[in-house]
């Protein structure tokens, strides 16, 4: 053995962290995914282009945002909700790709929630200094299912706190290929992204990508 922790890991190696009942990062777990998540990914925002959408209160989200799935979360003046279609377009969101389908059921089914059938999958892009507040996930109709988070690109610090808003947060590194399983007694936790710094990833330049996949009907 050499002294480094990780030397002996190889490629489409997995290790995982529990953060709490509920909840376990798998570290890398989508790495043997990455090149065909990134192919679709290219052809499904051509067609439902990163948008900065409004939130209720009349601000720019900082996140750039787009979905596939049958369903897609927005958010503008009227308030949160999953849609059918996409609003900038009129046109429904693009299908699911089936690497993205494969890659979160492989991710649920690792982390004890087997039969995910995700419905909606929200795309966020985020650049240097864009964030995401403190949040519950509480829009979906189907509490039961978990949901599954996909990291890729530049690092981020993840923020997981509890079921109250002013309950104290955990800090958790997110690196490209990670994957955040989330549910059972941990689905209403509140949760955040600090402001990313500047860095490079060979696959996405300064930007992270985060694909959360749920079962919302
Ligand atoms: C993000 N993620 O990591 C935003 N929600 O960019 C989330 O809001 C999220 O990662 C629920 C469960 C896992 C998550
Ligand atoms: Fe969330």
């Amino acid at each position: 053995m050499t002294g480094d922790l990780f030397a002996d890991i190889e490629p489409g190696q997995s290790w995982r962290e529990e953060l709490a009942a509920g909840a376990v990062v798998l570290r890398r777990y989508a790495l043997p995914w990455d090149e065909a998540l990134f192919a679709a990914l290219g052809v499904l925002t051509d067609k439902a282009p990163f948008r900065h959408m409004v939130t209720p209160g009349g601000f720019d989200m900082s996140v750039a945002m787009s979905n596939c799935g049958r369903l897609g979360w927005v958010t503008d003046r009227s308030g949160y909700r999953y849609d059918t279609h996409d609003p900038q377009t009129g046109l429904p969101w693009p299908a699911m790709p089936t690497a993205f389908v494969e890659m979160a059921r492989s991710a649920a089914d690792a982390a004890g929630f087997s039969g995910f059938a995700p419905d909606a999958c929200l795309i966020n892009r985020y650049a240097p200094g864009a964030k995401l507040s403190l949040h519950q996930d509480k829009d979906e109709l189907d509490l039961a299912a978990p949901i599954v988070s996909v990291s890729l690109g530049v690092p981020a610090t993840f923020l997981f706190g509890g079921c109250q808003r002013a309950d104290k947060c955990a800090r958790v590194p997110l690196a490209h290929g990670d994957v955040v399983v989330w549910g059972g007694p941990a689905r209403l936790r509140y949760h955040g992204v600090l402001p990313i710094k500047a860095a490079h990833h060979p696959a996405t330049g300064s930007h992270r990508i985060n694909l959360t996949f749920r079962k919302v009907r």
